[in-house]
């Protein structure tokens, strides 16, 4: 018996077969980022991605993802299959070649795969080196081929292990516990991403499977509205404040991008890029094309139409208040950057994304007038939010240095510092306002007379109000400052007594008032600082000189009590406003602690609240009109 010579000579093939393996499993990370759970992760992705590209070549409809019990993954789809004839070059059938040679298969032989996805598209041979197993089954519409590898290593040659009238490619993997510090896969961490996969590929029909558990979960990902709907679906827990769902896409030379945008009325923006498939949480350039083009297409509109004048223009972060928005970009030559690298470097992207909006969000604007003026109104309120904290930190910042200096000069203030027993009046219109000074009592009570009446604030106006510096003497004169720098231990009040006519701009104010406390010095409503006034709405009296007989009225009600304790020939004059009351009238029925009736204003739920408050800044009085009316309860016990 002729002893076999044992095979001691390698061609260059099985070298660079083992000298490509031997580089991933010394330094993984390299190829898939981390040998901790969002590596392991990867693997998932790497092997999906081939599947996604065979989907995307367009033979493929179906792609099967299954965590098995012993933490072996299986995914399957029902393309063509691997090739399995012998490779010209490498004298090994194409599977072992696409599955142990680094960076083989279409997507760098320049083959049929345009675009890859994955991690760069390192390609299941990374896979298949940090694996402690993988199986390979290729269905080529007569026979299975099969194949099994230990740690990328084939452990036999390829064989047929039956028969099938199907194609399709099955690889079955388990990561190596060498190599991993975590094995342990995430059903939520995938299920996320299978879900984008299949946002940004519609029509990608992805079945996630996790058997490791008794109630077998299973999830079909399938989307053929795409990224609109990734879009519906980000904004599942937020109110749009329009229908439509903005869309359009553009392809030049062999790079495309496709957008999709919606605003709700979210204060925060949510900006999801992705480049090849790849999710680049650290933007880049097609971010900065998407946000500048976004800039100027709204300014643009805006001023064209009357919503801004020339002297204004809206901020970048003011055109994005509140909006969603998905912005996929294909480029074949991709150049990530970053330590993540999951920013995108290519230049040609801003452009693309920049021209594609300048064009196409523009012409949308044009052609839906309806939807332009709710983000141009939108744009203008985050605008105008933006300003009012602006001046308002700036202020705060002046009053911080000097607080004697910082305050206002309509503020007529009261001699006693400690809030304990001070209050301020914020009483609207200058006369108002004079007769309170006079008419007050200068130890604890300030006045802060506002703007006066011929600020006419229906509901548009009123934003105007609340977000430029009509407010600002209020902040200064209260001294906490406003949102993050509020500090209620420089209160330097211990009541803010709000007092307006009764009609419906006295309303408005109330409303502004309440909504820029609620808003930016919550504490102060929470902790039972803010009070509405009551001033009389009657005045009924009779008689002249020493036989002269006065009573007030808060309400129709009491009027009536009155005028049947004076008798029919009383007289009754009903007060239109404040402004009619002299300083003792004023003192006595409405600032006399002793006489006064006062509102304390106390919200037990923010969260409704805060939804009455964006009724109040919505389009219709009525609603705000039932909120001063509801909300603001009579003070439990008459406040002394
Ligand atoms: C479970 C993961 O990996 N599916 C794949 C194919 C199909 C072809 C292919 C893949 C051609 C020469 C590189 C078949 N027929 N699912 C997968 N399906 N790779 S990976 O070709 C690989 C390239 O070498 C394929 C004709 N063309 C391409």
């Amino acid at each position: 018996m002729i002893d076999e010579k044992i095979q001691t000579t390698y061609d260059e093939s099985q070298i660079q077969v083992l000298e490509g393996l031997e580089a991933v499993r010394k330094r993984p990370g390299m190829y898939i980022g981390s040998t901790s759970s969002p590596g392991l992760h990867h693997l998932v992705y790497e092997i999906v991605d081939n599947a996604i590209d065979e989907t995307l070549a367009g033979y493929c409809t179906v792609i099967d993802v299954v965590l098995n019990p012993d933490n072996s993954v299986t995914v399957t789809d029902d393309g063509r299959g691997i090739p399995v004839g012998i490779h010209p070059q490498m004298g090994i059938s194409t599977l072992e070649v696409v599955l142990t040679i680094l960076h083989a298969g279409g997507k760098f032989g320049g083959g049929g795969y345009k675009v890859s996805g994955g991690l760069h598209g390192v390609g299941s041979s990374v896979v298949n080196a940090l694996s402690e197993w993988l199986e390979a089954e290729v269905s080529d519409g007569q026979n299975i081929h099969y194949q099994k590898y230990e740690r990328g290593v084939p452990v036999a040659p390829i064989k047929v292990i039956g028969k099938t009238d199907k194609t399709g490619t099955k690889i079955t993997f388990k990561p190596d516990p060498e190599i991993f510090e975590v094995l342990e896969f995430d059903r939520d961490v995938l299920l996320k991403r299978l879900r984008e996969q299949a946002f940004l590929n519609k029509g990608v029909r992805i079945v996630f499977t996790d058997n490791r558990s008794e109630d077998k979960k299973s999830a079909v990902l399938h989307f053929e509205g795409g990224i609109k709907e990734f879009v519906s679906y980000t904004n599942r827990a937020k109110t749009a404040i329009h229908d439509d769902i903005i869309y359009f896409s553009s392809d030049k030379e062999d790079m495309s991008v496709e957008i999709a945008m919606q605003y709700t009325d979210s204060p925060n923006e949510t900006f999801l890029s992705f480049a090849n498939n790849i999710h680049t949480v650290d933007g880049g350039t097609h971010e900065t094309g998407f946000k500048s083009g976004l800039t100027r297409v709204i300014n643009d509109y805006a001023r064209k139409n009357g919503f801004i004048k020339d002297n204004k223009t809206l901020k970048g972060e003011d055109t994005r208040g509140g909006l969603t928005v998905i912005v996929s970009v294909k480029v074949t030559e991709a150049q990530f950057e970053g330590q993540t690298k999951t920013k995108l470097g290519n230049s040609e992207a801003r452009s693309l994304v920049e021209n594609a909006v300048n064009e196409k969000f523009a012409e949308f604007l044009e052609e839906n007038p309806k939807t332009a003026n709710v983000i141009m109104k939108n744009a203008l309120l985050a605008y105008d939010v933006r300003e009012a904290m602006r001046r308002a930190r700036e202020t705060t910042r002046k009053s911080a240095l000097a607080p004697g200096l910082g305050l206002p000069g309509k503020l007529a203030d009261c001699s006693e510092k400690s809030n304990e027993f001070t209050e301020i009046y914020i009483v609207e219109g200058d006369s108002a306002g004079g007769s309170a000074k006079v008419g007050r009592d200068r130890r604890y009570q300030a006045i802060l007379p506002l703007w006066g009446k011929m600020l006419n604030v229906e509901k548009s106006r009123i934003d105007k109000v609340y977000s430029n510096d009509k407010l600002t003497p209020v902040i200064q004169a209260l001294g906490t400052g406003i949102g993050e720098n509020f500090d209620i231990e420089k209160l330097r009040y211990g009541k803010i007594v709000i007092m307006a006519d009764a009609d419906v701009d006295g309303l408005h104010i109330r409303t502004l008032l309440l909504t820029f406390f609620f808003r930016h010095m919550r504490p102060l409503i929470e902790n039972g600082n803010v009070y509405i006034a009551q001033p009389p709405l009657y005045k009924i009296f009779k008689g002249k000189n020493k036989n002269y007989k006065e009573m007030f009225a808060y309400t129709d009600d009491e009027r009536d009590a009155c005028i049947a304790e004076m008798g029919e020939s009383c007289k009754v004059q009903r007060y239109k406003g404040l402004g009619e009351m002299d300083a003792v009238e004023l003192w006595d029925t409405t600032m006399n602690p002793e006489t006064r009736t006062m509102l304390k204003v106390e919200m037990s739920d923010a969260i409704m609240a805060d939804e009455i408050f964006s009724v109040l800044m919505g389009d219709k009085v009525e609603p705000r009109r039932e909120f001063i009316e509801q909300n603001a309860k009579y003070v439990t016990n008459l406040d002394i």
